[in-house]
């Protein structure tokens, strides 16, 4: 168990996936099986081809859950825009560092809300970019898909990533992407301690899967080699 986090492994659910009026639904699943995280992948169509969760979804979700948010910024000019969202203490937030040029002016704004400082690297971007950050950071989200929609293909050379990264740090290390039971239990014994769930894994199927799914999660981050 890594620092901040409570459990072995922790599940962000991404709720880019949840159908809007299945949301209840899923919120109570969430709460009952301890899910860790809600993921909120924040898109502007520039940073990334396409839109998604702008500022007042969380806020309105918010009420509503005792599950603190991990908010995913793929937008450019980060320390402009993260200003406008509801960030509390205990919560992660990330941002890419292919999206700024001001990497540390980002990392302060989210300290000074009392939320815990990633960032996120897309698969082309080399780990030693990272060299000149990492000291500040709390975790490093790899992302295991060119970020942008759900469904995708994991790229397979990210698993290297992993594990390279792993022995370089001892920060959180989270992946997000076609995180499937498989490449979960891929991510976990590369030495990732949390991961994104979304289509390929706890909203697979319809609401009435859910718990059989996050169930299937669970199993399938245990890992037995590292213990
Ligand atoms: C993708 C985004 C992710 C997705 C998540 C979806 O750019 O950052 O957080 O929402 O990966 O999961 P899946 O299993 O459909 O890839
Ligand atoms: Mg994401």
């Amino acid at each position: 168990m890594r620092s901040f986090l409570n459990s072995e492994f922790a599940i962000s659910a991404s709720m880019m996936c949840v159908p809007i009026l299945d949301t209840k639904a899923y919120l109570e699943a969430f709460e009952k099986f301890n899910i860790e995280y809600l993921h909120m992948d924040i898109m502007d169509g520039e940073f990334v081809q396409n839109l998604s969760l702008a500022k007042d979804y969380p806020r309105f979700l918010r009420p509503h859950t005792r599950i603190p948010f991990d908010y995913h910024f793929m937008v450019l000019r980060p320390e402009e825009k993260m200003k406008w969202f509801d960030i509390q203490e205990g919560d992660i937030v990330s941002f890419h560092l292919e999206s700024t040029y001001h990497p540390h002016r980002c990392v302060d704004l989210i300290k000074s809300r009392g939320a815990h400082a990633f960032i996120d690297i897309n698969p082309g971007t080399p780990l030693n970019a990272l060299d000149a950050l990492i000291g500040e950071l709390d975790g490093v989200n790899v992302m295991t898909v060119d970020p942008g929609f759900p469904g995708l293909t994991m790229i397979e050379s990210t698993l290297d990533k992993v594990k390279k990264l792993r022995s370089m740090t001892d920060k959180i290390i989270e992946t997000d992407g076609n995180m499937s039971y498989e490449n979960i239990r891929r991510v976990r014994e590369a030495g990732a301690d949390m991961a994104v769930c979304g289509t390929s894994a706890i909203m697979r199927g319809s609401v009435s899967d859910i718990e059989s799914n996050i169930i299937k999660t669970r199993e399938a981050s245990k890992n037995e080699i590292r213990k």
